[in-house]
């Protein structure tokens, strides 16, 4: 191939603001003291589950996939503090973070990833694959794209019923590359469908990162053509997060259709449980753990401002790992599911 059709073509500038509909990404606010600490206390569940769960699948307690959500906690947690009850979450497959935010049981999420019969979906549906109607999670999804269209497919029921309520359709920088995602944007714009595309821009699909797979790496123009605008957010500032969710959730409840948040995060471990590590180096990953981990910032910011001094935080962390901890038990010593349960819950 000739070297000038090599050549990259200067970069378009960028337009991450989103102006094109008068939208600026938002300050973030301030956050109460209770908020301050609710958020430490969400986000450290997610990582201690998450961390408890990495034992046990090295264990041998739990088999098949598993991708941990560690690094990426203040996402869920900022966007979940911006819902209203019956508001609607559906993801893909890095999954678990999600069901704790929207307070599905650690119980139930724990021993489904053992494949327990106390688990979500009675142990038959694993990692990726939990649902709660009455909290208004809608999945775990393994096909990386999918969950886009059904979440367009909530947001339009929200619509037809004139509920007010909106649905948040997370996924990967990955997943924006695929093709049902941008018909899923013509018809939510065309529609003005109640829906919040949020785009968990944690650098990598496996192991290949934004830009190598990218030709457009500001995720936040992806809707340009449909005419959503788009916001980039520091998604490892739970306060940056809540204020994108406020903003997002009051643009869906005036009508004005759908909106991108681009959540910039990072994920700490490998993309599942057997990754060779070798798309990035050991320094990238640490510079973020000690420069961004969104719960050291609220943590210094507790400490900084005396809203809470070191012996609270780590009762906060006792309280959380007793949970995490009741939660293994079970899964651990909960009866795996009848075998006529290979039967129920399927369509013949
Ligand atoms: C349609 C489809 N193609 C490929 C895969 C294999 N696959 C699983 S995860 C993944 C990467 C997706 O990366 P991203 O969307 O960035 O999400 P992340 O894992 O970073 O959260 C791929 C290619 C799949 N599950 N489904
Ligand atoms: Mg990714």
């Amino acid at each position: 191939m000739a070297t000038a059709a090599r050549k990259a073509p200067a970069k378009s500038k960028s337009r991450s603001d989103g102006k094109s509909a008068g939208l600026s990404a938002p300050k973030p606010v301030d956050f109460t003291k209770d908020e301050e600490l609710d958020a430490y206390r969400r986000m450290l569940l997610i990582r201690r589950f998450e961390e408890k769960a990495g034992q046990l699948y090295g264990m041998g307690f739990i088999g098949g996939f598993c991708h941990l959500y560690i690094g990426q906690e203040a996402v869920v947690t900022g966007m979940k503090m911006a819902l209203v009850d019956g508001d609607q979450m559906i993801t893909a497959y890095r999954d678990h973070g999600h069901m704790l935010a929207m307070e599905l049981s650690p119980r139930g999420v724990m021993a489904e990833l053992t494949g327990r019969r106390g688990g979500l979906s009675r142990g038959k549906g694993g990692s990726m694959h939990m649902f709660s109607k009455e909290k208004h999670f809608y999945g775990g999804h393994g096909i990386v794209g999918a969950q886009v269209s059904l979440g367009t497919g909530l947001a339009f029921a929200n619509r037809y019923r004139d509920n007010n309520n909106v649905t948040l359709t997370y996924f990967g920088d990955g997943a924006a590359n695929q093709g049902q995602v941008y018909e899923s944007f013509n018809m939510a714009s065309l529609w003005k469908l109640p829906v919040i595309y949020i785009i968990e821009n944690n650098r990598y699909a496996m192991g290949t990162s934004v830009s190598r797979s990218s030709a457009e790496t500001d995720f936040s123009h992806r809707g340009a053509s449909f005419k959503i605008p788009g916001i980039q957010v520091d998604g490892m500032d739970v306060r940056a997060v809540k204020a994108a969710g406020d903003l997002a959730t009051e643009w869906c409840r005036a009508g004005k259709g759908p909106l991108i948040l681009e959540m910039q995060t990072y994920r700490y471990r490998g993309h599942s449980m057997s990754d060779p590590a070798k798309y990035r180096s050991k320094e990238e990953v640490q510079k973020m753990r000690s420069e961004r981990d969104p719960i050291e910032q609220v943590k210094a910011r507790l400490l900084e401002k005396k809203w809470a001094d070191e012996d609270e935080l780590k009762t906060i962390d006792k309280e959380v790992r007793d949970i995490v901890a009741d939660a293994a038990e079970f899964a651990q010593n909960d009866a795996e599911p009848d075998p006529s349960e290979l039967w129920t819950d399927i369509v013949l």
